[in-house]
């Protein structure tokens, strides 16, 4: 399978900047699976300027609900209506600022694909749980209710582990730790869901940047990347995904 590499744009971009990178993939072609989640307001200029493109797009975050009276809510169908084929949930920006639940961001990846689309679920640990090696119990809680509420269909999800203390940070977690880290969510995986090695796609995140991406993508288990701050470049996205081969 092709590695995925996905940037997520946090509350950055606008249309210009869809249309810089759009252009620089129609110059430089894309080396793997890739795709831009941006804010909700730049995805009718997603479509637009990356219909014509490999580069899929994507949200990065929707509604625990189908529809109805939800004031300011953007569901899963709407995104979809969009061309979207991708919806972050879960990030770790979102658990700590909203106090979304393990169980709620469960529930946001099966409306993501009951609206046809992949949910991207970002799990992770603090520092204060990996210096209290709390981890494994951490990264347990997490992926529990996804097995209980996807069932059989977690194995569309596409997992994120995204260390929290490595976010933003500039320091990528290093790949022995990658490495041993999806070797304990691939043990959990099939524990709770009987899930065979390779059965979902898994990508690392956390301070990935065009140095340290090659090294990354080939911890074992790693199948792609997401990308913060370095996807707000499309010459660093372009050589990250580059980087996939
Ligand atoms: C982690 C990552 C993207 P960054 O949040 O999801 O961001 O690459 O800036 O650490």
């Amino acid at each position: 399978m092709n590695k995925l590499v996905i940037g997520n744009w946090k509350m950055h971009g606008s249309p210009a900047d869809l249309w810089d990178l759009a252009h620089a993939v129609q110059r430089d072609g894309l080396a793997c699976d890739a795709a831009v989640c941006v804010p909700f307001p730049l995805l009718p200029a997603a479509h637009s300027a990356l219909q014509a493109s490999p580069l899929r797009w994507g949200a990065q975050d929707c509604s625990v609900h189908a529809g109805g009276a939800h004031t300011g809510e953007v569901s899963a169908e709407l995104i979809a209506r969009l061309g979207a084929r991708y919806v972050i949930v879960g990030h770790s920006e979102r658990r700590v600022a909203l106090g979304e639940s393990d169980a709620l961001v469960a529930e946001k990846a099966h409306r993501v694909l009951a609206a046809g689309m992949t949910p991207v679920v970002c799990i992770g640990e603090t520092s204060a749980e990996r210096d209290a090696n709390e981890t494994a119990t951490v990264l347990k809680r997490q992926l529990a209710p996804l097995a209980r509420v996807l069932g059989r269909a977690l194995s569309a999800v596409v997992l994120a582990y995204e260390p929290v203390w490595s976010i933003g940070s500039g320091d990528a977690a290093a790949p022995g730790v990658i490495a041993d880290t999806l070797g304990l969510i691939e043990r959990t995986l099939h524990f709770q869901a009987g899930m065979h090695q390779g059965a979902m796609r898994v990508l690392y995140g956390g301070s990935v940047n065009p140095r340290n991406a090659a090294a990354i993508m080939a911890c074992p288990g790693v199948d792609g990347v997401l990308v913060g701050g370095a996807s707000l470049h499309p010459a660093d996205f372009l050589d990250i995904c580059r980087a996939a081969r």
